[in-house]
């Protein structure tokens, strides 16, 4: 297929309350919204860069310069084959996974669109429906964190992550653990800590988490590696994982026992396939991660996460957790059972983007052809 323009529309919008992760406050939501036309043929990606180089390097700006300056001209007006061919094309392009991740999305868009099947088709998925999980971000008091998590287990939730940083950690987990002794929780530490907390982390193994994600920082798998034999309770790494090489140096090593995939952290559902393989290949579980997706990144998250080695609920949860409104129709929801449907030819459920809410939350846009 060939793509003959690229769009590239910036948006932003309020999140329905702050978030507050180790690494800073969230108050707005930017994210890219890339559509790819062929000549008959319009597809949409979604980028979730953030608007400062919080969780990683990229953001909202780089982004756009690397889809605009190396990106678009190795794109257009070629005939290109499939994913694998698009990837291969972007490969002499070092790190800026997110803004290749948003073109690569926006491709797996178009096949599905070509070929008329779902992204779950397309990949192989084989669960029918995802349980929800909800990361929930660091409160002002503890009691108002003890009652979101009770909130959301009232709700059937199969997996409760807290936002952990230095000085809202130990005591916060004791007391979540003691209010709720049999929840499935665990905690995401953004890389907040360093090998000289270690006694914070030996100290957490008695509240029997199902994991403690990313404590140390993204460029460390050596102290990971320390800190994963000095502790009992399963390390995940999230932002040290940036491809399947990553991801197989870190199992290697015995840096963690369980990987976050994230497509936008990787760049793209190729290598999350790859990881999710070599992971299952390794004896290691994988959940899907999220940054926060509106409707058209939410919904590849849901597709990737039916593939059978996401065997750990994911941070995959309805849109209205996050924000007011969204530009899918219908938008992401959780069932009576509190699961997500996965979308495939048989159930019949087909998202639509939402042109008009797109146009409302445009703060600026360009196209390239
Ligand atoms: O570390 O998993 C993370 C959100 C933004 C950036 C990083 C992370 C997160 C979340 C929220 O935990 C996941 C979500 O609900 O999308
Ligand atoms: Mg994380």
């Amino acid at each position: 297929m060939k793509v003959k323009k690229i769009e590239v529309i910036h948006i932003q919008l309020p999140y329905v309350a702050p978030f507050e992760v180790s690494f800073g406050r969230l108050v707005d939501k930017h994210a890219l919204i890339i559509k790819l036309h062929t000549d008959d043929l319009v597809a949409y990606g979604e980028c979730t860069a953030f608007q400062a180089p919080w969780y990683n390097s990229e953001t909202v700006w780089t982004v756009m310069h690397m889809i605009k300056d190396y990106i678009a001209p190795r794109i257009l007006n070629q005939e290109i084959q499939g994913p694998e061919d698009l990837v291969e094309r972007l490969s002499f392009i070092r790190g800026n996974r997110m803004a290749i991740a948003a073109v690569e999305m926006a491709w797996w868009d178009l096949e599905m669109r070509a070929q008329k099947k779902s992204l779950k088709t397309l990949l192989g998925g084989v669960q029918d429906e995802i349980p929800a999980g909800a990361s929930i971000g660091i409160q002002t008091t503890v009691q108002i964190l003890l009652d979101k998590i009770g909130a959301h287990l009232d709700l059937g939730y199969r997996k409760i992550k807290v936002k952990i940083k230095p000085g809202w950690d130990v005591d916060v987990l004791r007391t979540i653990r003691k209010t709720f002794p049999y929840a499935p929780l665990m905690a995401d530490a953004n890389s907040a800590y360093s090998l000289d907390d270690i006694d914070v982390f030996k100290a957490m193994d008695e509240f029997d988490l199902m994991m403690i994600e990313q404590p140390l920082a993204e460029d460390d798998i050596i102290d990971h590696i320390k800190l994963q034999s000095a502790i009992k309770t399963p390390i995940c790494l999230d932002e040290s994982i940036e491809s399947c090489e990553d991801a197989r140096k870190a199992i290697e090593l015995g840096a963690c026992k369980i990987i976050n995939i994230k497509p936008s952290r990787v760049g793209g559902l190729l290598e999350s396939k790859k990881i999710h393989d070599l992971c299952q290949k390794n004896g290691i579980p994988v959940w899907c991660g999220g940054i926060f997706e509106l409707g058209i990144g939410r919904v590849q998250n849901i597709a990737l996460a039916s593939l059978p080695n996401f065997t750990i609920p994911g941070d995959l949860s309805p849109s209205k957790r996050h924000f007011h409104e969204d530009i899918t129709i219908p938008r992401v929801d959780i069932n009576e059972r509190c699961m997500i449907v996965v979308p495939d030819e048989k159930n019949g459920i087909v998202y639509e983007i939402d042109d008009a809410a797109i146009a409302r939350l445009t703060k600026e846009q360009f196209e390239l052809t």
